[in-house]
């Protein structure tokens, strides 16, 4: 009986002695990135998910390293941010105490699931060490004019007097007291990414990545091509500019409306108006974006007296404020076309606003259709301009070239592209996270913390419960520090870094090794960078993997990274479900690792992960299934028991054998693992009762080994000692053997340092061919022939069929021409 509990332990303890999964970062002759997302270091035990995103990566480094590669495939912890300091605020236990429990508590559930990560070149972003490079970037983007401050809005709850990050909401109240939370402007740090739009979107096309993902960035990227346009306001010098994807439907615009924010809403409303627009504005204040852009909802507004002058039409047109005008797109103005748009054509329907059909469907057939001003809908499509002057007959497309020449020649508007991107908030109004290193002199100007004084370390004197005010308020310790440092009446910012801001630059830290002096070597940046295999969840498609890009360029612009991406090729881990559901606590349905690990041992349950479909498929748990993969095991283990043999029993296992090499390395190659053990069952189905010879059995529990890498490392010990099989019997096989020569024990090297074995294609080839028979160049048959008959046993055979023998009748050969394996000629007199 295999005793999992016992040879896991051993082996790991091996491993780690022997520093086998140590290298130099320098010396790596063909380097390999392999990068996992890093965790969250929590305080609960490894789950499902945890177990599924590591260990089957880490099969296939194990893989690649047999192959040959030298593979780096670090591991991390992204430390900061809300879950500790929540627990914090529970449990009065300080965040950096319980982040480093859960760091050493997690590092030793990794080791038990036997990967090869190289834990000394870890990094912890809640650490000091590593925070003073996040605030160096945000210097670096300080210096560049890449990180500002403006006002922005924050969901704020008035009772707990607190900011609440986006999942402390929900559904518009606060999850703690139940509260209507409200949008409060707050000066707040921002980069600027969207000075990056045109880049992150062009570059996409070169990544190999899943096309979703791509799309999903593209979309959150959200390219649009149209115009600015200018109105004149009424009776006033001043104009407001909107931004439309439409300039063709200039003559149609009937109305203004403004984002309740607007700053020109103050300016243009006539004293009568303010009382109805400042409540208005009040209530907006209440929603955010989502909610105020739900097609579904019905649109509200109020006018604020002031008249705009349509350029095109030169009629007065009311100017409204609504919310579903968004402050924060284009330029928080639209021109209304409610005769083409959707959402504008329902405000018009409220509030009895003038509806202008500018845009005729293409014709269909005969007769004209019902006009707009009557019909249920407003068309939005494309189609030929009416009721548009100069632009009437015109196709959409070229309507569009024609207005922005027209506008651009009167100096009121131009071709304009806009993107959806926002710029990247990164301020926190929290404790747990990096302080952002700027300090403010007595007028409240900011200046940016001198490198010399990093780490700006997070202070420790602080109240963790809700007091109202960013934590670091409370902090003698930390205004007393820039006093000293900055002189009288300097105080420090409060605000702490977003922890996105931690995780867009990694991967770039673990080639340093917590190198403090720099940031980067250039050399073993251009080694290594960007990440050859990136793998993560799919729900990082957007912010995590769009700043990481952001940030690269920025730094690739800086001049310090060589090149733009980080991450070439992108896979996404699947999902694990339990009867179909997704695991999660509040379901009651999580499947703890520990129970099965406990009982079957690692091997067996990252088998089973695997076996349970491709990677990036995920698969449905079951408890029952793990046993198919236990019984697999222990009949490996049996067969290795009885001993291995002198001979192995006939051709086909060996055709067999070549067969599972090239299918096991082809499915791991497109992490197809469910397949590859399948494969490897097949196999032992096939050996089981003949048993191996040495050489077969050495390249079964090579083939075994990147995914149960105990077992096959406790086999492999079986057999490779005493006496040493000679390195020679694996190349029959076409493996060049073995030894990276670096890691020897006793004479006795790991199954880790073996090399991947390789196939011989003729082994996969049939055993018989087919023969054409011609006579005079005249094909007469096809036989089929044994591929190791003889020349002479193969003319034989051509002779006695059947269908050449009528043609040879009577009479004589005169030449037998034999092409090797392809055909035999009967020259004959005629
Ligand atoms: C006039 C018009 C006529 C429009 C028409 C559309 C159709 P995308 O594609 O998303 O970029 N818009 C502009 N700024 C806005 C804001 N801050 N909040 C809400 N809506 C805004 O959409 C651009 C269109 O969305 C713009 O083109 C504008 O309406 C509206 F037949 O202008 B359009």
């Amino acid at each position: 009986m295999y005793n999992a509990q016992n040879t896991e332990k051993k082996w790991q303890a091996a491993w780690e002695e022997a520093h086998v999964f140590q290298f130099d970062l320098k010396k790596a002759p063909d380097p390999f990135y392999c990068l996992v997302m890093f965790p969250y270091p929590s305080g609960a035990q490894l789950h499902v998910g945890h177990w599924y995103q590591y260990s089957i990566p880490d099969s296939y480094v194990r893989f690649l390293r047999m192959k040959g590669k030298e593979v780096f495939h670090p591991m991390g912890f992204d430390a900061f941010g809300l879950p500790a300091e929540n627990f914090a605020i529970k449990s009065g236990i300080p965040p950096a105490t319980s982040t480093q429990e859960n760091v050493t508590n997690m590092i030793q559930q990794f080791k038990r699931m036997g990967v090869t990560f190289d834990w000394s070149k870890s990094l912890n972003t809640s650490s000091p060490e590593y925070y003073r490079w996040t605030q160096w970037l945000f210097l670096e983007m300080y210096k560049h004019g890449l990180a500002y401050k403006k006002e922005a809005h924050v969901n704020y709850c008035s009772s707990c007097q607190t900011v609440l990050a986006n999942e402390q909401c929900q559904d518009g109240h606060c999850e703690r007291c139940e509260t209507q939370v409200i949008q409060k402007p707050l000066p707040q740090w921002f980069f600027r990414i969207t000075d990056f739009a045109g880049r992150l979107l062009d570059g996409l096309e070169h990544l190999d990545w899943p096309e979703k993902t791509k799309l999903m960035q593209r979309n959150w990227i959200g390219k649009s091509e149209g115009a600015v346009i200018e109105f004149n306001i009424k009776n006033e010098s001043s104009n407001i500019t909107v931004f439309t994807t439409r300039p063709d439907t200039l003559f149609g615009a009937t109305y203004i409306v403004l984002a309740p924010e607007h700053p020109m809403v103050e300016t243009i409303t006539p004293k009568g108006h303010i009382g109805a627009v400042h409540a208005y504005q009040e209530n907006v204040r209440k929603k955010t974006d989502l909610e105020r852009t739900d097609l579904n909802k019905v649109k509200t507004g109020v006018w604020t007296g002031a008249y705009a002058i349509n350029p095109a039409t030169e009629e007065e047109i009311p100017v409204w404020i609504a919310d579903y005008v968004l402050s924060s797109y284009g330029t928080g103005a639209v021109m209304a076309v409610p005769a083409h748009d959707e959402r504008d054509w329902e405000f018009a329907k409220t509030y009895d606003l003038p509806v202008k059909e500018v845009v005729a469907p293409p014709p269909r057939g005969e007769g004209t259709g019902e006009g707009v001003e009557n019909s249920l809908a407003a068309f939005t499509t494309d189609g030929t301009c009416i009721n548009s002057s100069f632009l009437n007959g015109l196709k959409t497309s070229e309507a569009k070239k024609k207005i922005v020449a027209w506008l651009e020649d009167k100096e009121i508007g131009r071709h304009q592209v806009q993107y959806r991107l926002r710029d990247w908030l990164v301020s926190r109004q929290r404790y747990w996270g990096a302080p952002i290193p700027v300090v403010y002199d007595p007028d409240g100007n900011p200046h940016p913390i001198p490198e010399k004084h990093l780490p700006w370390l997070l202070p420790t004197d602080v109240e963790f419960k809700p007091t109202g005010e960013s934590p670091l308020k409370h902090s003698k310790e930390f205004r007393e520090r820039t006093e000293k440092i900055f002189g009288k009446g300097w105080v420090p910012e409060f605000d702490t870094m977003d922890t996105f801001v931690c995780s867009s630059f990694y991967y770039l830290r673990f080639l340093m090794e917590g190198d403090l002096k720099k940031f980067i070597d250039p050399h073993l940046e251009k080694k290594w960078m960007p990440v050859d295999l990136y793998i993560g969840g799919p729900e990082h498609a957007c912010m995590h993997l769009i700043y990481a890009r952001f940030i690269m360029m920025a730094l690739n612009d800086f001049g310090y990274v060589s090149s733009e991406e980080p991450f070439k090729k992108l896979i996404h881990q699947g999902l694990i479900t339990n009867k179909g559901a997704k695991m999660s606590k509040s379901r009651g349905n999580v499947v703890s690792p520990d129970t099965f690990v406990e009982r079957y041992g690692s091997d067996v349950f990252r088998m089973y992960l695997m076996f349970m479909g491709p990677f990036t498929d995920g698969g449905d748990w079951s408890d029952t299934g793990i046993k198919g993969i236990e019984r697999f095991v222990q009949r490996v283990w049996r067969l290795f028991e009885k001993g291995i043999k002198k001979n192995n029993e006939g051709k086909d296992i060996e055709r067999l054998l070549h067969k599972t090499v090239k299918k096991v390395t082809e499915d791991i190659e497109n992490f197809r693992f469910n397949t590859a053990i399948a494969a490897l069952m097949e196999f032992l189905n096939a050996v089981e009762k003949r048993g191996m010879d040495e050489e077969t059995a050495k390249i079964f529990v090579l083939l075994l080994s990147p995914m149960a890498p105990h077992l096959a490392e406790e086999l492999w010990e079986k057999i490779s000692l005493p006496p040493r099989l000679p390195a020679v019997a694996l190349a029959k096989v076409g493996g060049h053997l073995p030894h990276r020569g670096r890691i020897k024990e006793g004479g006795r090297e790991f199954i880790v340092n073996q090399c991947w074995p390789t196939f011989d294609p003729k082994f996969l080839l049939s055993d018989t061919m087919t023969i054409v028979v011609q006579i005079n160049g005249k094909v007469r048959a096809n036989i089929d022939v044994n591929r190791e008959s003889t020349q002479e046993h193969i003319v034989q055979l051509a002779k006695d069929h059947p269908h050449v023998q009528t043609f040879l009748r009577g009479k004589i050969i005169t030449k037998e021409i034999v092409v090797k394996s392809k055909l035999v000629n009967f020259v004959v007199d005629e």
